[in-house]
């Protein structure tokens, strides 16, 4: 069978994302996750990157996933339900490399984050979210590296495009992908992305269907 052109891929995704959409639950534990049933596709990234706001602006639902100013906001591993008949989970997940967080706070996320990253059977990709005001950090490093070593394929998303200048996201997008480039489970192009005027929708939505 031959693929769907582009066109029709993209309308067949915005139809999915713009349908149901439901809050499952919020695993604060491993022990908590819902049984491996479907495939999902996880929002991961430094805390206050945007990540909730990426799944909000994906399924065109304002208030789903809880977002705040305040780093640390996502606490949970919070699991939503895409289309009916069911397809697709997405996972929110807490942001990692947030100092200002108690110490043992911080390695119950970190735990928690690299446990279901390393050990989900059903987690077909990882979007790594990086903030294109400032790109890769060392813990973001540190999550690819985990992600390489597991296996589990990823794809770098930059966020907030709509702040910084389209030379500097060209520059920010280009060293980027010379990093995914490199690493073995990355995919080599990453999707500039904005939750604040849509930018990347259609490929995010594309990259989210391909991995299913
Ligand atoms: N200008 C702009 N602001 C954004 C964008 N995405 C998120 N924000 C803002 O960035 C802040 C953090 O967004 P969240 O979506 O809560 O970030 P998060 O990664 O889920 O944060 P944690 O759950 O704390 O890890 C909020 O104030 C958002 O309004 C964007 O594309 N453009
Ligand atoms: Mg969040």
């Amino acid at each position: 069978m031959s693929e769907a052109p582009a066109e029709d891929a993209d309308a067949l995704a915005r139809k999915l994302f713009s349908g149901p959409v439901a809050f499952l639950k919020s695993a604060p534990a491993l022990r908590f996750l819902p049984d491996p049933d479907v495939p999902e596709v996880a929002f991961a990234g430094r805390s206050n990157v945007g990540k909730s706001s990426l799944l909000n602006r994906l399924t065109n639902r304002t208030g789903l996933a809880r977002t705040s100013n305040t780093p640390g906001r996502t606490q949970e591993l919070n699991f939503f339900d895409v289309g009916e008949p069911l397809r697709l989970r997405l996972v929110d997940m807490p942001g990692y490399g947030f100092a200002k967080a108690p110490k043992d706070v911080v390695r119950k996320w970190r735990f928690l984050v690299n446990d279901y990253l390393r050990g989900r059977a059903v987690l077909k990709r990882a979007l790594v979210l990086v903030d294109s005001r400032h790109g890769l950090k060392d813990v973001d490093l540190e999550i690819l590296k985990m992600l390489d070593d597991a296996a589990v394929g990823y794809r770098l998303v930059l966020t907030k495009a709509d702040k910084v200048k389209a030379t500097e996201l060209a520059a920010v997008a280009a060293a980027t992908e010379a990093v995914a480039r490199k690493r073995p489970a990355a995919h080599p192009e990453v999707i500039a992305t904005s939750s604040e005027t849509g930018l990347g929708m259609d490929p995010l939505r594309r990259a989210v269907m391909e991995s299913l």
